[in-house]
């Protein structure tokens, strides 16, 4: 309340973080760290009876998205809070959140996420701030009072958002933003029409229609766009948070003129561009500006993010559902676009390909919006989230765009809070921290765990470093065997792929690893091997069927591992079932080993790789997304590199990629993935694999085979490596000492600096202290 009266009343430019997702993890042991009470808690607890840790396990996660895209929200949120940038973070109070995973006979079964079952305390529901939402209908022209002819929107149907604000609190500050999300309900008064003529089910059936808009999150990451319900619920976060923003305009600083002054609203990806259209529909129907005005405020106050160049993930949509949900955005749309394109076929004479390749409206073929395009024609600044991918951004994705307008790109690589990856995560990794550097004060500047370096050869500090990662691992074991039966050997060399699961990302390259080694130890040449624990988390979209037939060959390959005595000192293979952000926190501090291994040009950035590097994990990785300045930062020697780089895969691709050839050449991989098809991963059954062996033997898309090699190679140095334990705790801690810039204080910052134009605003604490 201190904050947001503050805030209101000095005028403070705010951030408005658009997204349709967030991604945040138990609220209550976060909290307690940022208030600076997780002791006082615990001592209190005890005086009561009650122990701490096992409230932690109780606490129900709200899962309001999919992965990296909605976590890197939540860090942001938390981040602004700390850096005392004012902030709302604007998104869906979905009732159902990603679902639940468990694991039937090694397949992935999705079971609804009901987080709000027993209520959510740490929501403020808040009954005053609705607005309405519009859908359908038709536009029509009439003269206003002043005989200007203008346009307006009369919609078929009308339903109400309504905010719930979660406080997210800053880390030892008194700053706190809100999270504001919205729930779609029917309007007050359902169809008295309807009722009064008898139809009382008919009537009530339309307010149950209006609720499933919030009902539930679309569990896909890297999306497969398309879906009516998911425009509407897109267009439904959209309004209700323009219109909330100018409320809070008009009452605090006054006339919309200096709107972008006020607000700065950034695009979390394509989701909410609609926005864009939005804020013009406001400006020009509902607060009569004309259209050049209207024009600059719209383009002076949007940014937006790219979070992934896959094709198959960039939205458009039918120019013919988009016209019949929101017609008058359309006809926004077409205006925007009409201008736009003047000016392109302005600046390069003659080159209808261009226009034609820059226009908002694909043509040829079923005519789609182009919602990427919208996003980028309709902010002053574009960024992409790791220095490759920017880069690949202006150079393909983007191409005309950063062409025609070289300024307007940027890069802001991602970053995640260090406070739940490392001191609610990994408090015994946090207390050495401290003690070692004799501070706190890396948790909120993580810079200065960079002071970490000058003790890197203290034999002392390295033992200690083994004792805390060893103590993970016990803990990792303990839990894993509790929820799979699973038993790992915490002496091993914890080996670890989290990370929703998707071809680009490889997980089958991993298990190609796996067999290979299962092979060497059956034919006597364990000599090179390290005793490995394989371990996986993550979540295939429901609908996605050859990333769920890899979940199954894991859990295959691992039911045979793990029974045969043969290599049982040798190997295991768990799969960590559930992977959220309570499970990653187990899994972050007990990694060895951090798998980041996608084809190079397909992870925009990655953030596991940044929580895994952090608690002391080191990475086998490619050239791909943060993996290239991760690398960069914790030095070369420090980081297990294999496989191609973005180019050397594109140019394989353009002048023909042969994947059998590779298949038929590797005596080994043809060994590896022939054992998948002898039936012995699927009692017998030959046919089960199929689809992906005949699918990476044909096609491989992500190119598999033709880094297989590399990583096997690769996996050797890191298992020489391994057996040289004191060699292994210098690079380890060298990973966590150079991980600062990965803070997402550090994007923040940057984001403010130089995308957002705004400047911190501390919160004096008034009465009660903060740590
Ligand atoms: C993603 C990217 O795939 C991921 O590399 C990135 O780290 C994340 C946050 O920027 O965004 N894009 C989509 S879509 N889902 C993601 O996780």
């Amino acid at each position: 309340m201190e904050s947001a009266q503050v805030f209101k009343t000095s005028h403070a430019r705010t951030v408005c973080y658009l997204s349709a997702e967030y991604l945040l993890g138990p609220h209550l042991a976060g909290n307690l760290v940022n208030l600076g009470i997780t002791e006082t808690a615990r001592e209190v607890g005890e005086e009561l009876g009650l122990d701490l840790d096992a409230i932690l396990e109780e606490e129900e996660e709200p899962g309001l998205g999919n992965g990296g895209l909605g976590r890197l929200a939540a860090c942001f949120m938390e981040s602004l809070s700390t850096c005392h940038i004012p902030a709302i973070g604007y998104g869906i109070r979905y009732e159902f959140g990603i679902f639940d995973q468990a694991i039937e006979d090694g397949w992935q079964v999705e079971r609804t996420d009901n987080w709000l079952r027993n209520g959510n305390p740490w929501e403020i529901p808040r009954p005053k701030i609705r607005f309405s939402v519009g859908y359908g209908g038709y536009t029509e022209s009439y003269r206003d009072d002043k005989g200007r002819s203008r346009q307006r929107w009369q919609p078929a149907s009308v339903i109400n958002g309504m905010a719930y604000d979660t406080p997210i609190l800053g880390y030892g500050t008194a700053n706190a933003n809100l999270l504001r999300l919205w729930k779609a309900e029917a309007p007050a008064s359902f169809d008295f029409q309807a009722f009064n003529t008898g139809d009382y089910y008919g009537a009530v059936y339309a307010n149950i229609q209006a609720e499933t808009i919030s009902k539930v999150l679309y569990p896909n990451d890297e999306p497969e766009a398309g879906k009516e319900l998911r425009l509407k619920q897109q267009y439904f976060f959209v309004s209700c948070s323009m219109q909330d923003m100018i409320r809070l305009h008009l009452n605090t600083v006054g006339p919309l003129e200096t709107f972008a002054d006020k607000f700065v609203a950034q695009l979390n990806d394509t989701h909410p561009a609609l926005a864009v259209a939005e804020l013009m529909r406001l400006l020009l129907d509902e607060h009569a500006m004309n259209w050049e005005q209207a024009w600059d405020i719209t383009h002076r106050t949007f940014c937006y993010t790219n979070h992934t160049l896959l094709p198959e993930a960039l939205e458009t949509w039918s120019v013919s559902l988009f016209e019949r949900l929101l017609p008058r955005h359309l006809e926004i749309v077409y205006e925007i676009n009409r201008r736009f394109l003047d000016e392109v076929r302005m600046r390069f004479l003659g080159d209808e390909a261009r226009v034609w390749r820059m226009s908002l409206i694909a043509e040829g073929g079923e005519r789609r919006v182009r919602m990427a395009n919208l996003a980028v024609v309709g902010s002053r600044a574009v960024n992409g989230v790791a220095e490759l991918h920017s880069a690949l951004v202006k150079a393909t994705l983007f191409k005309d765009f950063a062409e025609l307008w070289p300024e307007r790109f940027h890069n802001v690589t991602n970053g995640v809070t260090p406070r739940r990856f490392m001191v609610v995560a990994n408090p015994r990794l946090s207390r050495l921290i401290t003690a070692t550097c004799g501070h706190e004060d890396w948790i909120r500047d993580l810079e200065r765990v960079r002071e970490l370096e000058a003790h890197v050869e203290d034999a002392g500090l390295q033992e200690e470093w083994r004792a805390v990662k060893r103590a993970a691992k016990q803990d990792l074991a303990e839990w894993m065997n509790q929820a799979t039966g699973v038993r790992l050997d915490p002496e091993s060399l914890f080996d670890v792929q989290a990370k929703r699961f998707h071809e680009y990302k490889r997980q089958h390259l991993k298990v190609l690893h796996i067999i290979r080694c299962y092979q060497r130890i059956k034919q006597g040449q364990s000599q090179d091997l390290v005793p490995r624990a394989f371990i996986f988390g993550g979540k295939a979209a429901p609908g996605y069927f050859m990333a769920k037939l890899i979940i199954k060959l894991i859990n295959a390959v691992g039911e045979v591992v793990n029974n045969d005595p043969q290599v049982n000192g040798w190997i295991r293979v768990a799969f960590l079932p559930d992977f959220n952000v309570k499970n990653g926190q187990r899994l972050y501090p007990a990694a060895d080993l951090s798998e980041q291994i996608s084809l190079a040009g397909k992870e925009a950035s990655g953030t596991g790789n940044m929580k895994f590097s952090m608690n002391g994990a080191l990475t086998i990785g490619t050239l791909d997304g943060a993996n290239v300045e991760i690398r960069e930062a914790v030095g070369a020697e420090n980081f297990f590199l294999f496989g191609m780089t973005a180019e050397e895969a594109l140019q394989r691709q353009m002048t023909g990629y042969r994947p059998w050839e590779i298949y038929r050449n590797d005596a080994e991989l043809k060994s590896d993935i022939d054992l998948i098809n002898s039936g012995l991963f699927s009692h017998g059954d030959t046919q089960l694999f199929r689809p992906l062996t005949d699918n990476l033997v044909n096609h491989d898309p992500f190119m598999v085979l033709a880094d297989y090699r590399a990583y096997l190679d690769c996996q050797k140095t890191v298992s020489e490596t391994y057996k040289d334990t004191p060699r292994w705790t210098r690079m380890s801690i060298l990973n966590v000492a150079r991980i600062g810039r990965f803070s997402s204080d550090r994007a923040i910052r940057e984001y403010a600096a130089h995308i957002w134009k705004v400047t911190p605003k501390l919160i004096e604490p008034a009465g009660g202290d903060v740590a």
